[in-house]
């Protein structure tokens, strides 16, 4: 069973050495100078390699399990390569999000623009980032009649995710805080726009697109897609913001930062919903303060009020929810007018799966 695992990643993984050397190629092509294609290439084996890849891998689940049949080597390549798409989409997010967050650490190594001799270029390199997947989806599915609608999805979750950052980040001031602004609600606004569409939402509807599924303007199977894969994508995001505060940095691959960067976290807000006015003090004289003392009193205070075992209620609920959602295709899948292709129960199943009481 692991092993198969550990095959399935490693195949996923051989894809991207090919993507890679088609990038470098464009530049080597173009004529460029030897030292920016080393940058280039530097750039892509540091930020976009090195992560859990279960978006990236359940691009090509969703195809698999969609198509209900092994993959052809085209099919199998062009499903990678999408779903390498979202790992380039995820490392432009990852290495301007850290600058945004001036985080210390991601996949347990330095964040990129800590990098010697890196700094603000990172900022170019995002773009570049970024500007690899339109090279690629170009490159490879131009003469696709589903491109557009790639090119679509891309960019509609890109600008979603622009808008979520943006709220994650008026939301925490560095120089203000005031955790009056904060709320469960407006927390759930962030992380469903700044995490749930591109994490979850793009990866299965780029599947769906390369399956042929048509959209309908009566029952759209994207949006029943959707129906189930926002809350997903909160889920995830609610785990992202417990393990900030609870998982201890050489499992999580990162340091946390969420405390001191007074961002709008779940575990914030949870505490605010709870604390009696003592503990209110605490957290407006600690909270967002550039000061481990302060952190560690947030921590202490996280503790105290059974946060670890809020938690738990949150996940088992979140799953249950979920798994509700998700029975609400019928058993033998849902007709979306694409010949053979159904929407199973199990394209959202192994994505909850994959996450469910995830630990990093
Ligand atoms: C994760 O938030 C959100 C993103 C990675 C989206 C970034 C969007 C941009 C427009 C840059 P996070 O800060 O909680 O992630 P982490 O904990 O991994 O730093
Ligand atoms: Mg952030
Ligand atoms: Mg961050
Ligand atoms: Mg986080």
């Amino acid at each position: 069973m692991a092993d198969a695992k550990a095959q399935k990643r490693q195949k996923f993984e051989s894809i991207f050495p090919i993507l890679r050397d088609e990038l470098l190629g464009y530049l080597k092509q173009e004529g460029m100078p030897e030292d920016a294609i080393t940058w280039f290439q530097r750039n892509l084996d540091y930020n976009v390699t090195g992560g859990k890849l279960n978006r990236g891998m359940s691009v090509v689940d969703s195809v698999e399990i969609l198509k209900g049949r092994k993959l052809t080597d085209d099919e199998y390549f062009k499903a990678a390569l999408l779903g390498w798409g979202v790992e380039f989409l995820q490392a432009y997010y990852l290495v301007s999000d850290d600058m945004m967050d001036q985080s210390i650490t991601r996949r347990g190594q330095p964040c990129w623009y800590r990098v010697e001799g890196v700094n603000l270029l990172a900022i170019n390199d995002a773009y570049l980032l970024e500007g690899s997947i339109y090279y690629l989806l170009k490159k490879h599915f131009r003469s696709e009649p589903y491109y557009v609608y790639l090119l679509d999805v891309f960019h509609d979750t890109t600008f979603q995710t622009d808008i979520g950052q943006l709220i994650d980040l008026i939301t925490a001031p560095e120089d203000n805080v005031d955790l009056n602004k904060f709320s469960l609600d407006k927390h759930q606004k962030i992380v469903i726009f700044k995490t749930a569409y591109y994490s979850f939402y793009l990866p299965v509807a780029l599947a769906m697109y390369m399956c042929g599924i048509p959209h309908s303007s009566t029952n759209d199977p994207y949006e029943l897609a959707q129906k189930i894969l926002v809350p997903l994508g909160e889920y995830f995001q609610v785990q992202d913001d417990f393990l900030d505060f609870a998982a201890p940095p050489e499992v999580l691959g990162k340091v946390g930062t969420d405390i001191i960067d007074n961002k709008c976290s779940w575990c914030v807000n949870t505490a605010l919903e709870v604390a009696t006015p003592a503990q209110r003090k605490v957290l407006d004289e600690n909270y967002g303060v550039k000061d481990k003392a302060a952190e560690a009193r947030v921590k202490a205070l996280y503790e105290e009020i059974g946060i670890r075992e809020r938690y738990a209620e949150y996940e088992e609920g979140a799953y249950k929810r979920i798994i509700g959602l998700i029975e609400t295709i019928p058993t033998e899948g849902a007709d979306v007018g694409a010949g053979d292709v159904k929407l199973k129960r199990e394209v959202f199943k192994v994505f909850l799966d994959k996450i469910y009481k995830r630990q990093k």
